[in-house]
Parts: C-alpha cells; structure tokens; sequence
C-alpha cells in the first residue's frame, strides 16, 4: 500500500498542522501504523474536492479527510476503529458532526473574522507557508471575504465575537464532559475519533494569541491531558 499525504504546512509553532482536518489525518496515519510520505501544499484547489487534505492511494487520488479514513479502515480490516460498537458508533458520529460542522467553524471564525485573530492569523501564515508579507496580506484579505461568506451560513458574522465564542465554549464543555477522565473518549482504546479531538484542540491552543476559546480548552485540564499524550504518542520528535 503506498499512501501519500497532501495537506497544509507544519506549524505553528509544534502544532504538525493548523487544519484539524490534516492533523486528524496524519494522526490516523499513525495510530494505524501505515506508511506515508508527506507532501506540503499551498492550494487545495488541485486536490480532487478543492479541499486539504486528500491522499493517493496506489495512484488514485481520494478527497476528504472522513471518507479516507473509511476507505484504510475498510482496506485495513478496522485496524484503529474496528472495536468500536454499534452504539459508540452513533455516539461518535454526533461527536464528529460537533467538531467538524460546528467547532471547527468557531475555530474559523477566530482566525478570520475575529478582528485580533485575524491579525495574529497573518503573522501565522508568514510562519508557517515562509510566503513573503505583503502576499500573505494581500491572500488573507481576499480570502477574508469568502470565509465571511461561509460563515454567514451559520449565521455567525451577525451573532457577532462574544456569541461565537460562547457556542464555541459550550462545543469544549461538552467535550470535557464526554472525555471525562478517559484517558480516550470511549474509554482505555483510542479511536481515530480521539484524533479528531487532538486535532482540533491542538488547533485551538497551539495558536499564538490569546483569545476566549483557547482560554476555555486550557480550563480542562483532561482535553488538555489528552492532546498532550496524542502528541507523545505520534508526534514525538517526529514532526517534520
Ligand atoms: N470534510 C473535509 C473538510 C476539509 C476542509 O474543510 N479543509 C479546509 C482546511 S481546514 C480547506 O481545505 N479549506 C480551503 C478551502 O476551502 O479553500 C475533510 O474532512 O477533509
């Protein structure tokens, strides 16, 4: 099986990638024990669905993060999710749907549209895509309007910055509460949900500025407990 990678850049800072849709992939990698080689883009646009992140799989190219992990589950006889029961099963997709259709936006909304996000947000893609300043200002700025356009889908420009981020919170709580004191989501195994957790609250705190939802992640010390093993686990000394 030869599998390679396409997502985004590393960074910032430890974080192995700022979408948590890459890093859930890369995570899953890992804890599937598949060989991979990474390729860093700039553009999803060449990617089969115009999205980051998509693999080639023996040659053929397959989009979205979700249906990759099913098709190397499927290929791979459930080596990651395979005990999961039919009830966790449901569980976790409501929990998916949670993080990936709804945290995620809020995690949008603080790099673009939260006006001091949107600057530190800058001085990220400078790190982490080594693209010169003035381009990165003018990129950011043009794509500012379609991610406002996205976001007004779920209503979020108008509930405006305190609102946003108190739907956010609540994402977290809910979160902490199911974790509990784990040490994964449903229980002593980890799943490749488990590496969707990791990845967006890795996204959330690893930025470099200090705003509500990254204050809210770092209140729970388990969701905080379980990026950290994640990260010992498959990323130790081996970002890069
Ligand atoms: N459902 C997709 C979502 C992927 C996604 O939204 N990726 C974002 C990065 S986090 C992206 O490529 N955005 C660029 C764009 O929409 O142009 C998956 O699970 O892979």
């Amino acid at each position: 099986m030869t599998i390679t990678l396409y997502q985004f850049p590393r960074g910032p800072g430890r974080l192995p990638c700022a979408s948590p849709f890459c890093m859930k992939l890369e995570t899953y990698l890992r804890m599937a024990g598949l060989d991979h080689e990474v390729k860093t883009i700039l553009n999803p646009g060449k990617g089969p669905a115009g999205k980051a992140p998509f693999i080639e799989l023996n040659g053929e190219r397959l989009p979205d993060s979700r249906l990759i992990i099913q098709r190397l589950e499927h290929d791979c006889d459930g080596r990651v999710d395979g005990w999961l029961s039919e009830d966790q099963w449901a569980e976790a997709l409501a929990w998916q749907r949670l993080m990936e259709e709804h945290l995620y936006w809020v995690i949008v909304y603080s790099r673009w549209l939260d006006r001091d996000g949107f600057r530190h947000w800058g001085g990220v893609t400078i790190e982490t895509t080594g693209l010169p300043r003035p381009l990165v200002a003018v990129m950011t700025r043009f794509f500012r309007r379609t991610v406002r356009r996205d976001l007004r889908s779920m209503g979020f420009p108008a509930l405006g910055t305190d609102v946003v981020y108190r739907l956010g919170v609540a994402d977290l709580s809910a979160l902490a509460r199911r974790l509990g004191d784990g040490p994964f989501l449903f229980g002593e195994r980890p799943s490749s949900f488990d590496a969707m957790l990791a990845a967006h609250i890795g996204s959330i705190v690893e930025m470099p500025w200090d705003y509500p939802l990254k204050a809210a992640a770092r209140g729970h010390a388990n969701l905080i407990a379980h990026y950290e093993g994640i990260m010992a686990q498959h990323f130790a000394g081996r970002v890069g």
